[in-house]
């Protein structure tokens, strides 16, 4: 079988479904024809391959590239000062009340032209893809207007070209309330429903929905009417959860099938059986809940019992979680919340792209997929999830090329 190109000589960590733990394969090779993956397995299994390009991985191991199923990378300006008046003992609210917050995000956006958002942002993706991402969620919610919501989803599809990664847009203008609206959050939300998502549908500018169900967000009787209006143009949902209170917004994401329910730390039991039902999968935060000091965590165990599948990502957003290592969030879902390594290595590839409604296509090392792979200089699989701060990439594919 004609190949473009073969990864010889490598052990594989290919994740894949019918395969337990890491689906490890101690000799393996990789083809790749057209982008795709055309055989991952045991050498002694493949079959005859007539390679363009052979390339000896001299034993390395090789992943599936990195996947982050939740951030809001495209923003303007950034919270460092924030950082020092909460360590100089200021609350959250008394620098939202002095016009900090997501409010002063949302004024360095809507004051940043589409092309300075992507300046931004790139070096915070290429930050991620040093540590071998190769498919990104980006999600807008700091415009907060129809014309700056488009602005940043436009930004985040203008990402992809910048760089040989995928990019998975969501539309997040259900995040907070602009103060253009103050005291109206009904009347935002009819301007998210009625003109924000039939414009980005209409564009196709983005593959989901997501909204901020929580006390300093919106009440579960607005996200449904946003859920209401993604259903009704085609978009699956998504929805941060649970973060900070318990207002049962992952039952409501339940019930609308969504692709997701994120945060989760005040997640109960009910939550927890609607997600099992629906096949929601729980996207957890490690960063956010880090940097915000959280002393409550996501009920891990009711979830893997329940086989809720457990997805990991950074969150990278400049109030709860500036964070932009794939590596790091690993590290912190191990240890903060006694995530095994097989569950975060699965929590930033297979279960990643299960978040994003992807599985079909990436996530795994397996035929048909999407040729997306992170080879490693590692001697064992945990390395990645056990070092803070040192990355052992050694090399990035991306749709079969070199990247
Ligand atoms: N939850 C969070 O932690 C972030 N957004 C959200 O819905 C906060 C975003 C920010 O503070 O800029
Ligand atoms: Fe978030």
């Amino acid at each position: 079988m004609r190949c473009d190109r073969l990864w010889s000589k490598a052990r594989l960590a290919t994740l894949a479904a019918g395969r337990p733990g890491l689906g490890v394969v101690q000799d393996g090779v990789v083809a790749a024809l057209d982008g795709r993956i055309l055989y991952a397995g045991p050498a002694a299994e493949a079959p005859a391959l007539d390679a363009a390009e052979v390339i000896d991985c001299e034993g390395r191991w090789i992943t599936p590239g990195l996947m982050d199923p939740h951030t809001h990378l495209v923003f303007g300006g950034d919270r460092a000062h924030e950082f020092e008046l909460r360590l100089a003992g200021a609350s959250y609210e008394e620098i939202a009340r002095a016009g900090g917050g997501i409010v002063s995000t949302m004024k360095a956006t809507r004051a940043a032209s589409q092309d300075q958002l992507v300046a931004g942002a790139l070096p915070r993706l290429d930050a991620l893809i040093a540590e071998g991402l190769t498919t990104i969620e980006i999600k807008s919610g700091y415009g907060l207007s129809l014309d700056h919501e488009l602005k940043s989803l436009r930004a985040a599809r203008a990402l992809a070209d910048a760089r040989k990664v995928s990019v998975t847009p969501t539309f997040l203008g259900a995040h907070a309330l602009p103060p253009d609206f103050a005291g109206d959050a009904d009347g935002y939300i009819d301007l998210v429903c009625r003109q924000m998502i039939p414009a980005v549908a209409a564009e196709g500018l983005a593959e989901a929905v997501d909204a901020f169900c929580e006390g300093v967000g919106f009440t579960p009787a607005q996200t449904r009417r946003v859920f209401e209006a993604a259903r009704a143009h085609g978009l699956p949902v998504k929805l941060h959860a649970e973060q900070l209170s318990n207002l049962h917004g992952a039952a409501l994401a339940a019930e609308f099938g969504a692709l997701s329910a994120d945060h989760l730390e005040h997640l109960d039991q009910d939550g927890i059986a609607a997600m099992a039902r629906a096949g929601t999968t729980a996207v957890l935060l490690p960063g956010a809940f880090y940097f915000v000091r959280e002393t409550r965590l996501p009920p891990i165990a009711g979830l893997r019992a329940a086989g809720v599948p457990l997805a990991l990502a950074t969150d990278c957003n400049p109030g709860t979680s500036p964070l932009t290592s794939l590596l790091l969030t690993m590290n912190m879902a191990a240890t903060l919340f006694r995530m095994t390594v097989d569950e975060c290595l699965a929590g930033v590839t297979r279960e990643a792209a299960r978040a994003l409604g992807r599985l079909d296509q990436v996530g795994t090392l397996e035929a048909g997929k999407a040729c997306d792979l992170a080879i490693w200089d590692i001697e064992r699989p945990a390395e990645l999830v056990y070092r803070m701060g040192f990355n052992p990439l050694h090399g990035r594919v991306w749709k079969g090329e070199i990247a």
